[in-house]
């Protein structure tokens, strides 16, 4: 395994202050955040309506007063509609993909994009980064808010980038090769892309200078960890972040790896259920809801992220003080409804890894045929369990059919198919395709 260590090191004193303190700021930037908001049309209406000013901001209690804000929110107020400042005072302008429907964007003042670097530097700090240190950065960099975000935060530290962004894997192995960076940034489905490539030229990517990962962008598992850190011989941490709140940067871990640290003097994150949106019991999972209580070109209230994870608020081993939250276990509109059972894709991917044979790429196809909801996992075999004899492979299907239910609770119908056939992510990778609602 790889010598990697971690200490405790703190960079900012925010990161650990006492939750009296912690909370009096929030509150702070909360009245702050109000103020600001009432730039912004669509809440000054809202505001007016149920009588909210900043003066009447006294307490974190008060945060159930303010309104959600939805993607929809954002769409009806295309392209900047909730941006409060001028387009002078604008530094920089990212964008969500609009894989489900119109983009969305997101304004940053330099202000922003100050406090943003440095929040990505706090958590890639936290996970061992340091000045000496080389990183190659596999994001996408451009409107994505992966590549630039993460950039800016490596440069805060004063470590040395390797700004590859995605795509064109080969080279991207070349680098790493030639270059030697000590860490990857990219999301957990490219670094396994960049291992089965390394492979496929040869090179053992457990040899490669690669000491240490940061992930995000896109939901994994802890069994999705191990088999990373298995075939590239890293130390894998986890980072979560959306656009429509700032991008990466919103939580991290810390070396613990036990939660991801939320930066709650710069945002306050509500665990709440999808239905109701009354708050979930601590450890309890529920939908994550975001108020960012310090950006200047976004002043974003109660965000329904759709994210769904619980929040631990026990002191970390680290010295922060931040409330955790664990991993992201699917979105509300990810989450399957299989004849009345919720089913999350991790719960699937969690299955598969159970089971030996299989490799972790997978696609989960639900299609209603008739009146019933049918799960298709198609799952890659690996090269050394493929084989012609019907019985063996019969055997390996009703192996990870029997781990679904036990995990998931569903029946799935399991295809196995031949290695290196489904698509690669080159960044954010497509576990499920719904076919409901589509004619033919
Ligand atoms: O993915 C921001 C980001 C970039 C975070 C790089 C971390 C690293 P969006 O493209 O707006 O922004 O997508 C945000 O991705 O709502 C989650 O559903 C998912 N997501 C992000 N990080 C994680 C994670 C960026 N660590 C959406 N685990 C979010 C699970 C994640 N899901």
């Amino acid at each position: 395994m790889t010598d990697f260590v971690v200490d405790n090191q703190i960079l900012d004193l925010e990161e650990r202050l006492p939750r009296a303190d912690l909370e009096a700021l929030q509150v702070k930037r909360l009245r702050e955040t109000v103020a600001r908001a009432m730039g912004v049309p669509f809440y000054k209406a809202i505001f007016k309506r149920d009588g909210i000013t900043p003066d009447s901001i006294n307490s974190l209690d008060d945060l159930k007063r303010l309104p959600f804000t939805t993607k929809a929110d954002m769409r009806d107020n295309y392209p900047l509609g909730l941006c409060p400042v001028p387009r002078s005072e604008l530094a920089r302008i990212h964008g969500s993909s609009g894989t489900t429907g119109k983009p969305t964007f997101v304004g940053y003042t330099r202000g922003d994009l100050k406090m943003w670097s440095r929040l990505c530097a706090r958590f890639l700090y936290a996970g061992g980064l340091r000045a000496c240190h080389t990183v190659q950065v596999s994001f996408g960099y451009g409107l994505f808010t992966g590549g630039f975000g993460l950039h800016y935060g490596i440069e805060e530290i004063g470590a040395a980038i390797v700004p590859a962004s995605s795509g064109n894997t080969s080279r991207q192995i070349t680098l790493i090769r030639d270059l030697q960076p000590d860490a990857l940034i990219s999301t957990p489905s490219y670094a396994l892309n960049i291992a089965e490539v390394a492979r496929s030229m040869d090179i053992d990517p457990r040899t490669l200078s690669l000491r240490f990962a940061h992930f995000g962008g896109e939901m994994w598992t802890e069994e999705m960890r191990r088999q990373i850190e298995a075939e590239m011989d890293l130390f894998a941490f986890n980072n979560y972040g959306l656009s429509e709140i700032i991008g990466p940067g919103v939580s991290g871990e810390c070396a613990a790896r036990a939660g991801m640290h939320i930066q709650e003097d710069h945002f306050l994150v509500e665990c709440l259920n999808p239905e109701t949106l009354e708050p979930v019991q601590d450890y309890e999972y529920g939908e994550l809801v975001i108020t960012a209580l310090t950006r200047e070109a976004m002043p974003m209230l109660r965000y329904r992220t759709r994210d769904i994870a619980s929040i631990d608020i026990c002191p970390c081993v680290c010295g922060r003080t931040t409330k955790r939250m664990s991993r992201v276990v699917g979105r509300s509109d990810d989450m399957l409804i299989i004849r009345g059972v919720n089913v999350f894709p991790s719960q699937i991917e969690e299955a598969l890894f159970k089971v030996d044979g299989t490799s972790p790429h997978y696609l989960i196809e639900v299609a209603r045929p008739g009146t019933l909801d049918q799960v298709t996992v198609k799952v890659e075999v690996r090269p050394e369990f493929f084989s012609d004899k019907m019985s063996d492979m019969q055997s390996l299907r009703e192996r990870l059919d029997r781990s679904i239910q036990a995990v998931a609770g569903i029946h799935a119908q399991v295809e196995l198919v031949a290695p290196q056939t489904l698509e690669r992510s080159m960044g954010k990778a497509v576990r499920v395709i719904d076919h409901r609602g589509k004619l033919g």
